[in-house]
């Protein structure tokens, strides 16, 4: 009798996601590693084009604390330096937008964008990640199956060179 090896059981797909650019520690990340930071809830409304106006609530870390435990290239002690950094947000279908770092910074316009892991109670393990803005009337740029999060501070050096 040959002797077969057990077959493993199927294990749910977990999508991954890349958080990279000008950080001291990039980083391939999970939904499941996102539970790591504290879960805060949203319960936001939008209007869609197309599909009319939505209510869901997420559940998630806060972006800004995500992104800070990957050491952005600023210093953190001087407010202005912040200024210059872009946050590019990319979704598994190419769906992209792009936030400042001001726009989520707790000194300057203190957006809680949250990075959820969960929507209406149902974890987005399979899915990935979506982006969260409590403070925008419109859907488009709650990215969805987040693929990629890009920090990139070299907007302003590129402008100056
Ligand atoms: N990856 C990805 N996320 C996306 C979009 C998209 O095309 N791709 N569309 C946005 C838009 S326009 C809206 S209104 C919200 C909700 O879209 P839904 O109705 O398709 O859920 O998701 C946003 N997130
Ligand atoms: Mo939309």
């Amino acid at each position: 009798m040959p002797v077969t090896a057990p077959v493993p059981a199927p294990q749910p797909q977990l999508a991954g996601f890349l958080l990279s650019g000008d950080l001291a520690r990039p980083a391939p990340l999970t939904v499941r590693d996102l539970r790591a930071w504290p879960q805060h809830e949203a319960r936001v409304s939008f209007e869609c084009a197309t599909s009319g106006t939505q209510h869901h609530r997420f559940e998630g870390p806060l972006l800004h604390e995500v992104l800070c435990a990957a050491g952005p290239a600023f210093d953190p002690a001087r407010r202005k330096d912040r200024l210059r950094f872009l946050i590019v947000v990319t979704g598994a279908d190419g769906h992209h937008a792009l936030l400042s770092w001001g726009e989520i910074d707790p000194d300057f316009g203190r957006a809680a964008v949250l990075l959820a892991t969960r929507i209406d109670g149902t974890p987005l393990d399979g899915s990935g990640p979506q982006l969260v803005l409590p403070q925008d009337r419109c859907g488009a740029r709650h990215i969805s199956g987040i693929t990629g999060i890009r920090v990139d501070g070299g907007y302003a050096g590129a402008a100056a060179a």
